[in-house]
């Protein structure tokens, strides 16, 4: 899923503007046109200003229909998307205004017709030049009263731009741990030297995402990888980065793989609460065990047989890691990629 190629909206007058200057240009285009041609004054001027009805129309069309295709329709995105609209954005303030845009859209088009007819029907110059003037009028009212939402859009857009691109649809690995307990150092462990990695790396900006390739049964399968990080706070206290790995966890994750850092960044206290908070998930969940290189057996060693051992649960190592996330896709085949 992808919002960075959401276009910039407008505001209404800039909008205003734009069709009217695109009116100008298509007059002159139709004054060369017909300059050769035997027309009276009238069906000339007619000629012209229908030019201008339609240039506005089209120019406005355009733009409001790029508006209303290129904004996701809420419902018909992947949960987890559906719910960081929900907890990024006023859900009901998006529909709106993405009605009124399509109404004005409307609106339009509906004025194209009728003005169209008019200026057909009529042979005097005055009037012809008088239902132009009426359209630009009616036009640009239609424009102007859907300025706050336009406005709004583009508030919008900016939110969906910051987005993460997760797929939706791909077996998905959570690494979840506390901040500083290596997640980010096993994301690129595991997925070796040149992952496909989201534009906002090594910053917090973002979730990570990274993919690993598996040859299974001759044929290739990709694995999607989420460095999630957070604490899981109560939702309503954590930041924007933390509630996307929530419900990275929550909607997208197959499996998660808990960072224990012995080294304790952070208490390892913490570290085990956070531990028993994920299993509330409900998700199958396994332990790495981080910066091995820098911690003393005896401490390694206590660890293992006074947590995990005492709780059953087994840590892997990198390699354990990569072939029990190939496994689990052998295990379920109802996951297909995007
Ligand atoms: N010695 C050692 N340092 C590590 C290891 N994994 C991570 N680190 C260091 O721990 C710090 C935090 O790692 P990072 O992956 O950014 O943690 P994150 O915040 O959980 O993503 C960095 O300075 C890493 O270089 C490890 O296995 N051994
Ligand atoms: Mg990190």
């Amino acid at each position: 899923m992808n919002f960075q190629g959401l276009g910039k909206v407008e505001t209404a007058d800039k909008y205003i503007d734009i069709a009217f200057a695109r009116a100008n240009d298509a007059a002159n285009l139709d004054r060369e046109k017909i300059s050769e041609e035997k027309l009276s004054n009238p069906e000339r001027s007619k000629h012209i200003e229908m030019a201008k009805v339609d240039a506005i129309a089209d120019a406005l069309r355009q733009h409001l229909s790029h508006i209303l295709i290129a904004f996701p329709k809420i419902d018909d995105l992947p949960e987890f998307y559906q719910q960081l609209v929900k907890c990024t954005l006023e859900y009901s303030d998006l529909k709106h205004a993405l009605g009124a845009v399509n109404w004005a859209d409307k609106r339009i088009s509906d004025f194209r017709r009728f003005y169209t007819d008019k200026i057909k029907r009529t042979r005097d110059f005055i009037s012809i030049n008088g239902y132009r003037k009426e359209y630009y009028g009616r036009v640009s009212s239609v424009i102007k009263k859907i300025k706050k939402e336009l406005e709004y859009l583009e508030k919008a857009r900016k939110i969906l731009r910051e987005f993460p691109q997760i797929k939706t649809s791909m077996p998905t690995i959570a690494i979840c741990g506390f901040p500083n307990v290596g997640k980010t150092t096993l994301l690129y462990k595991l997925t070796g030297s040149k992952p496909e990695i989201s534009s906002y790396a090594f910053t917090t900006k973002s979730i990570n995402v990274a993919y690993l390739e598996a040859d299974i049964k001759f044929k290739k399968k990709k694995f999607q990888l989420l460095d999630t990080p957070g604490t899981l706070n109560r939702f309503n206290k954590m930041n924007n980065i933390e509630k996307q790995a929530f419900l990275a966890i929550k909607y997208l994750a197959n499996t998660l793989v808990y960072v224990f850092d012995l080294a304790e960044s952070f208490p390892l206290e913490d570290q085990k609460q956070l531990f028993f908070e994920l299993q509330k998930f409900e998700k199958p969940m396994v332990v790495y065990m981080s910066k091995q290189d820098v911690i003393d057996k005896p401490i390694f060693d206590a660890f293992i047989s006074d947590f995990l051992d005492k709780n059953k649960i087994k840590y892997y190592d990198i390699d354990a890691l990569k072939k029990m996330i190939i496994k689990s896709d052998l295990e379920s085949n109802s996951l297909e990629e995007d």
